[in-house]
């Protein structure tokens, strides 16, 4: 696939899902509702229309795209999907966890608002994602939205995203394992990668081996994904040499590419595009755009 129709069609997927988004976190009500709050959702959209690569909505369009499932259908998943990792966003800069002034390039929730605005900011993101998947907007079929909504929340709770969060914190006072460290990614950043890469197989009711072959491709994904931001971290402390927080100090001890060093850490993301080429292999040319997406993760900059 070429470089061009690659970016041309990321950013096609970036800006449907964010008219979607924008749509379903306006100030007018839904039915249902009793009414929404003006400041709470300003909040709402200061923290998600605020130009993410958006890159789990892609993954979710693509994956949907490879088992034929309707756009509208995908598009719903994707956005529920982006409004959850907003969540982790929001949540994540506050004080009480990584305590960060920006977030985008733009000023982070509790800064723009403040940290009650950013707490019910993202307990509600998370909340409406829900609404999103469970609505029958979604699809008629409502084994799948249950389906649908049992992964997401699977890959958002406590043996997921929010679990990996916890043991985040607790690599702030200790020195984690390695095996350690590798769970904790799957957890954090991982899950709710590979429940986008599985979306697709989900939301069409595809084969059980589909939907297991779509799950380790988001897995892998999901581990390129976090060597190159740990990589991409310690190249710019490197860089900025001393000028890393005591925070970052602890996080960096944290990661792989810290424990193994630069080349390891390549020589890993080479395998695992090889390993997520081998998984799409059966799919042909359908899953092109899923396999650059799989090397974007790999060897992106930022
Ligand atoms: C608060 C429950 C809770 C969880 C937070 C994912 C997470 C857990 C925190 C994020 C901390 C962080 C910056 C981790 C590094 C990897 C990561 C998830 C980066 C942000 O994802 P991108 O690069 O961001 O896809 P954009 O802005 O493009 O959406």
């Amino acid at each position: 696939m070429q470089d061009e129709d690659f970016h041309n069609r990321i950013r096609a997927n970036a800006a449907s899902v964010e008219a979607l988004l924008a749509d379903l976190l306006s100030d007018i009500s839904r039915p249902g509702e009793i009414a929404r709050p003006p400041r709470l959702m300003a909040a709402i959209r200061h923290g998600v229309l605020n130009g993410g690569k958006r890159l789990r909505p892609s993954l979710v369009l693509e994956s949907a795209a490879l088992f034929g499932a309707p756009k509208e259908t995908a598009l719903r998943v994707a956005a529920a999907l982006e409004c959850i990792h907003c969540y982790s966003l929001i949540h994540d800069d506050l004080p009480a966890m990584d305590d960060d002034d920006t977030r985008r390039g733009q000023p982070t929730v509790h800064k723009a608002f403040d940290e009650a605005a950013a707490i019910l900011a993202g307990d509600s993101l998370l909340t409406i994602a829900f609404e999103i998947a469970a609505a029958p907007e979604t699809t008629a079929d409502g084994s799948i939205r249950a389906s649908l909504v049992l992964a997401l929340a699977q890959a958002a709770g406590i043996g997921g995203m929010a679990g990996g969060q916890a043991l985040d914190l607790e690599a702030e006072t200790r020195q984690l394992s390695e095996a350690e460290i590798i769970t904790l990614q799957a957890m954090k950043t991982g899950a709710l990668i590979r429940f986008a890469c599985e979306a697709g197989a989900i939301a069409t009711g595809a084969s059980e081996a589909d939907r297991l072959r779509m799950r380790r491709f988001g897995e892998v994904v999901g581990l390129a994904f976090q060597l190159r931001d740990d990589l991409l971290d310690l190249t710019s402390d490197a860089a900025t040499l001393g000028k890393a927080t005591g925070k970052d100090a602890a996080r960096g001890k944290g990661t792989l590419p810290s424990l193994h060093g630069i080349a390891w850490t390549q020589a890993r993301l080479g395998e695992l595009i090889e390993e997520a080429k081998t998984l799409l292999a059966p799919y042909g040319e359908k899953a092109a755009m899923l396999r650059a997406l799989a090397i974007y993760v790999a060897e992106r900059e930022k």
